[in-house]
């Protein structure tokens, strides 16, 4: 093996390329990855790397070594160090107090730089750079690259008059690679078909089936939820958000064949009674099998929602098989759902809500640790482990005018691989309610077997 094959594999095992689904700043889609900045952190990589650069170079040519911020600094250095060309520093910007100076180290107007940078892409940024050094008088005719990812940078570059140097080309890497039994050839297409300058095509990832879903989502109520979606082709949790028991029973009766649960806010029933309320709901549950889901939203400490879920009017622990929660009062405030099931609130639905990236990171985190918790209500994809639902579905609506947001069936199934669609308005609001579930409950399962 020859040597430089040798060391650019060294290279390669600090984690430098990455091959896969990336989307570069420009918003485009690459197949592969690249960060040089780890080879700093070996240093006989480091100097390997310097000797490299430099056998390539007239070194004669250069009075003074620069690298372009950040990744590149060391690699000057260490260039530096090897050659005895003295070392100059660009900034990133000028400082904002004292000399401004954007270049640093000793220097003299007329002296010749040798620039150089990790990785060469468009080019763009090496332009907007060499400038910074000539207004000091500084004159550069040459750059050297680590790897050139081959999209043009270095052509860019010589039609300018400047002599570019690249150790190693991403062309040449996918070869190195191949050979080594470490990119397939699959793989190796799609980066030439990326440098070739075409949108490259992506598998599409399957979100996974129901009957996988139950291999991995152990829970007594995922389990429960899942075989009646299997076995009633729906995929629908209607939510009842009318207020008095008569509209509610009237509504499941039309809604309860075609459901796999039903969410209640059991808390705007006004003439809620145990009895009257919740025991005709339990055998409608029973004779239609589906879950009663109570989306209370829990958001205080332990202590207070244990008293929330088995006490007050509403004994919420009697009758719900599921209840959605909060995590906002972290892992322990979960303890008290006993004997139910629940689905963590991870992202909500509505404008402005607080539920950024961060937030939900640590949402999902409590959510895939706790025992309790089989799934999340999100408006974006969660860990398979989870079962996903997601509210906010209509298919004749955009919005409510109150902050509500709404998506279609298809697109939640395609784009956020929902589990369950939750359905209010759309259907309970309709002039035909058992027509609108229906239709739900169709464009729900088309949705997910379209997806799968
Ligand atoms: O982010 C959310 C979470 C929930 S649980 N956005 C929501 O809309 N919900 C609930 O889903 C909301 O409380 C309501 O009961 C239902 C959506 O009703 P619709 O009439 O807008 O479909």
């Amino acid at each position: 093996m020859d040597t430089k094959k040798e060391f650019f594999l060294e290279c390669y095992k600090l984690g430098i390329i990455k091959f896969g689904r990336f989307t570069l700043k420009s918003g485009i889609e690459s197949p592969f990855y690249v960060d040089l900045r780890p080879l700093a952190s070996d240093p006989k990589i480091l100097k390997d790397l310097a000797n490299y650069l430099l056998e390539m170079l007239p070194l004669d040519n250069f009075d003074l070594i620069c690298g372009v911020p950040y990744a590149a600094l060391p690699m000057a250095t260490a260039m530096s160090l090897e050659s005895y060309i003295p070392l100059i520093m660009k900034r990133k910007e000028a400082k904002s107090h004292g000399t401004k100076k954007l270049i640093e180290g000793i220097f003299s107007k007329g002296q010749n730089c040798l620039l150089v940078e990790d990785v060469i892409t468009s080019g763009k940024s090496l332009l907007e750079t060499i400038p910074e050094i000539e207004n000091e008088g500084i004159s550069v005719s040459d750059i050297v690259v680590v790897l050139d990812r081959q999209q043009g940078g270095k052509e860019m570059l010589q039609s300018k008059g400047y002599n570019v140097h690249t150790l190693f080309t991403i062309s040449e890497v996918c070869d190195i690679l191949k050979d080594e039994g470490l990119l397939m050839d699959e793989e190796v297409e799609r980066i030439n078909d990326f440098l070739r300058g075409n949108v490259v095509k992506f598998k599409e990832e399957k979100r996974i089936s129901y009957e996988d879903k139950l291999k991995i989502c152990e829970h007594s109520v995922a389990q429960k939820l899942l075989h009646i979606a299997i076995q009633k082709k729906s995929n629908l949790i209607v939510s009842a958000d009318v207020t008095t028991t008569a509209e509610l029973l009237k509504l499941v009766e039309l809604v309860g064949p075609h459901i796999v649960a039903l969410k209640t806010h059991i808390d705007i029933i006004s003439d809620f009674d145990s009895d009257q309320t919740i025991l005709p709901l339990k055998d409608l549950a029973a004779k239609y099998n589906f879950l009663l889901m109570e989306d209370r939203k829990f958001a205080d400490i332990g202590n207070t929602q244990e008293l929330q879920f088995s006490m007050g009017v509403f004994k919420i622990s009697n009758w719900a098989d599921l209840v959605t929660a909060q995590v906002i009062a972290g892992y322990d405030s979960l303890d008290c759902f006993r004997n139910v099931g629940v689905v963590a609130i991870l992202s909500m639905s509505s404008t402005g809500t607080l539920t950024d990236m961060e937030y939900r990171e640590q949402a999902v985190k409590i959510a895939v640790s706790h025992p309790n918790v089989f799934g999340g209500v999100a408006q974006n994809k969660i860990p398979n482990e989870l079962l996903l639902f997601t509210p906010g579905v209509n298919l004749a609506d955009s919005g409510d005018g109150k902050g509500q947001q709404y998506n279609t069936p298809e697109y939640v199934f395609k784009k956020l691989e929902t589990d369950f669609i939750i359905v209010g308005r759309g259907i309970y609001k309709s002039d035909d309610v058992e027509k609108a579930a229906l239709n739900y409950k169709i464009a729900g399962w088309n949705a997910y077997e379209n997806s799968l």
